[in-house]
């Protein structure tokens, strides 16, 4: 009797992933390191029995097929070119399992970021997706339980329309990345309320400016802030014994809406030698006082305010555009100030008796912060801001109020060199 050859059989598809997929969910997975003339056998094998959708991309989202038709999608193919394949599942109609099997081992889902969101009937919320860089693979979803149709629109910072959707209730912009830029994502509803959520790579809440009334809420229970009494890092100089003594008297004031803790900059905020990065656990409300050469945080966001110091430390200035006044500027030594007046004349003034102070509240959406810096020119100013803050918490001037930084020059009314709340002038009001 003849002996057969034994016959050589085993699995093409070895490996196995597993995932679920909720009505209008996407879930995206990568199948790494495909070679050029691979055979590929693909296959999304599903429990339901709903229409639902798979495509399959090449990594530059080229699409190299898709599938609406059946529980079970089938990819059989010749691959063309060495590439890294991406698998787009999506679901309108029915929630499943399901399970994807190749022969690829290197089969992983890409992990999205998530925020949530409420949009309420002629609602409209704005988000940020941070520093995408050009040539970025961009996956930005919006899911929503809804069924009525709405609307979205993607632009990049400067409000060119980047791409816009109005049909179905998941909405979905995949696409490569042609500049760096922050793009803003536009959610917006005519007809229905509903819960949506976000997912990409970074998307943050654009939330609006805080003024300085909310020192009162945002603020109520924030870390305050102060430098070390030593020089650190870039910083020229350490803090005055005065830039405690008006926080305490701000804290006091503030006991009244929430519990203020404390810290020094340097426990805060990490130096790497070129910039300063918050370290992890750092207070997510922050008050800072002390100005731009004695305070960490005042230095961080020295970008953001009129307060400026000069690269080499011999002054401080202050832009302002109020009471005739151009800018001011103080010089370290001989200690005193040339204000540059808006008619174009130069007047002197005696720090010992004259300082100005920004106060400034700003929401870092990088890193999720809200702070408030109170930063005088000279020590005085500070401890004036301070208690200017805390004389008036209870009941700001509504210019203040609605301001998102102020401007006060102190004056010291009765020559005792100490500044007051009350020998503060708010000199002008921004935006
Ligand atoms: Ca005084």
């Amino acid at each position: 009797m003849a002996v057969l050859s034994m016959l050589s059989i085993a699995p093409v598809n070895a490996y196995e992933v597993s995932g679920v997929l909720s009505v209008e969910e996407v879930d995206y997975w990568w199948i790494y390191n495909v070679n050029e003339g691979d055979l590929v056998l693909l296959v999304v094998e599903t429990d339901t029995t709903c229409m639902w959708e798979s495509r399959l991309y090449y990594s530059n989202l080229t699409l190299l097929g898709e599938t609406f038709q059946g529980d079970t999608h089938i990819y059989e193919f010749i691959s063309d070119k060495a590439d890294d394949y991406l698998l787009r599942l999506y679901t309108e109609y029915c929630s499943f399992n399901y399970t994807i099997e190749s022969k690829y081992q290197n089969i992983s889902e890409q992990l999205m970021y998530t925020n949530a969101g409420v949009l309420s009937v002629e609602e409209v919320d704005y988000w940020w997706i941070y520093n995408v860089n050009e040539g970025d693979l961009v996956l930005l979803v919006v899911e929503t339980d809804t069924t009525c149709m709405w609307e979205s629109r993607l632009y990049y910072s400067n409000l060119t329309l980047l791409g816009e959707t109005f049909q179905g209730d998941t909405h979905i912009y995949e696409f490569i990345s042609d500049k760096a830029d922050d793009y803003l994502l536009r959610l917006y509803t005519e007809y229905c309320s509903f819960n949506y959520t976000i997912e990409c790579i970074a998307c943050m809440r654009v939330t609006p400016p805080p003024e300085i009334k909310d020192l009162k809420t945002a603020w109520k229970n924030a870390t305050f802030v102060l430098g070390t009494s030593e020089p650190y890092g870039p910083l020229p100089w350490g803090a005055l014994i005065d830039d405690t003594i008006g926080s305490i008297d701000l804290a006091v004031a503030l006991a009244s809406y929430g519990t203020p803790t404390s810290a020094f900059d340097v426990e805060v905020l990490e130096w790497n030698g070129t910039r300063f990065n918050w370290k992890p656990g750092s207070p997510s409300t922050v008050i800072a006082v002390g100005g731009t050469a004695v305070n960490l945080v005042s230095y961080e966001y020295n970008s953001y305010t009129h307060f400026k110091l000069s690269v080499a430390g011999e002054y401080v200035e202050l832009n302002v555009d109020a009471d005739g006044i151009d800018h001011i500027r103080l010089y370290f030594s001989p200690q005193r100030y040339v204000i540059h007046c808006a008619n174009g004349s130069d007047v002197q003034y005696d720090s010992e008796e004259n300082d100005f102070a920004e106060v400034y509240a700003y929401y870092d959406a990088v890193d999720d912060k809200y702070v408030f810096l109170v930063m005088g020119i000279c020590a005085e100013g500070t401890i004036g801001a301070c208690r200017y803050l805390a004389d008036n918490l209870h009941s700001f001037p509504t210019d203040v109020a609605n301001a998102e930084g102020i401007i006060l020059r102190w004056y010291d009314t009765d020559m005792d060199g100490i500044a007051r709340g009350n020998e503060m002038t708010v000199v002008a009001t921004y935006p």
